[in-house]
């Protein structure tokens, strides 16, 4: 049985994976209709993942005889200036995500919840990974600049990740 204050904290979470699953989901659809394929699927899968982020927090709340909440999501932005601005906005969040991480890990101390301590450090790894990921997107978007083709050049490199993350994927 977890504290109320742990169960809160957590049922927030669920809701702020649940917001990055439609956000990515949102950014998957205004990358398909720019023609940046191979950004689109990277980030259907992204949000997919979210998705999963959200619903293994559900599962734990109701494991450990709490109520998991199901959120009401807001709508996210549906147009972006540019793919650079998207991915800067993909970073923020997951910075958002990992600082709210960390939070209730510090709340898991205070309230001597090793279990819930336990189950968020698979949570703790998965945002330091997303985190390089999205750093190193970003990186080689500076590289490549804003000159002729830029476009179809980082797609290029975002189909290049993806079946680096598909082969990280089918190893785990
Ligand atoms: Fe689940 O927040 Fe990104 O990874």
């Amino acid at each position: 049985m977890q504290s109320k204050k742990i169960e809160n904290a957590l049922n927030k979470q669920i809701e702020l994976e649940g917001y990055a699953s439609f956000t990515y989901l949102a950014m998957a659809g205004w990358c398909d209709n720019e023609g940046l394929e191979g950004c689109a699927q990277f980030l259907y899968r992204q949000a997919d993942e979210e998705r999963e982020h959200m619903m293994k927090i559900f599962h734990y709340i109701n494991e450990v005889d709490g109520n998991a909440v199901t959120p009401g999501i807001k709508q996210p932005p549906t147009s972006y200036e540019s793919v650079q601005q998207l991915f800067k906005l993909v970073y923020e969040h997951e910075k958002k995500v990992t600082k709210s991480i960390n939070d209730i890990v510090a709340l898991c101390y205070e309230e001597k919840d090793h279990a819930t301590l336990n189950f968020l450090q698979w949570y703790v790894e998965e945002q330091r990974e997303e985190e390089a990921l999205m750093r190193s997107i970003l990186d080689i978007m500076k590289l490549i600049g804003t000159g002729p083709q830029s476009l179809y050049y980082i797609d290029k490199e975002m189909e290049r990740i993806n079946k680096e993350e598909e082969k990280a994927d089918a190893q785990n």
